[in-house]
């Protein structure tokens, strides 16, 4: 069985209020129910964070023991040196997640401080894009 963690960062959690146009009027936490439903032979856990020092942290925990991460370190994306370095410190493969599009978006979300460091990156499929990023790891 993989060990695998979805670790979202600012405002995910209020995915499904606001902007469905963009992210889809599914919350994350419905989404997580489905599909663990869906891959039962992922051990799948879930962690979401407003705050930059918590994700780093987060990353340093799972990193040395977990057989995979799926980032969607969200505006910190564009902006982290600090996660972008935590990625290279640690030892699992991180694949890279976003909902949207963020090279048919402002010029701000075409940069990333994850993609260098990751295995993959998976973008603009709504929350599908995390699904693709499980399978990759099954
Ligand atoms: O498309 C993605 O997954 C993003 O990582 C989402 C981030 C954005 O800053 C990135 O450029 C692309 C923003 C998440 C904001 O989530 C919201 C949730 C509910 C209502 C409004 C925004």
């Amino acid at each position: 069985m993989k060990k695998l963690i979805i670790i979202n960062g600012p405002n995910l959690n209020l995915l499904g209020t606001r902007e469905p146009e963009i992210y889809g009027s599914l919350s994350f936490t419905e989404f997580l129910e489905k599909i663990k439903e869906k891959y039962p032979n992922a051990d799948l856990d879930y962690y979401q964070s407003n705050v930059e020092g918590e994700l780093v942290n987060k990353l340093h925990e799972v990193g040395f023991t977990y057989d995979g991460i799926i980032l969607n370190a969200a505006a910190y994306t564009h902006t982290s040196v600090a996660i972008g370095d935590a990625i290279n410190a640690i030892k699992t493969p991180v694949v890279e997640v976003h909902i949207s599009n963020t090279f048919s978006r402002e010029e701000f979300r075409h940069t990333s401080y994850v993609s260098p460091n990751a295995r993959g990156v998976i973008l603009g499929f709504g929350l599908q894009s995390y699904e693709l990023a499980i399978q990759s790891f099954l």
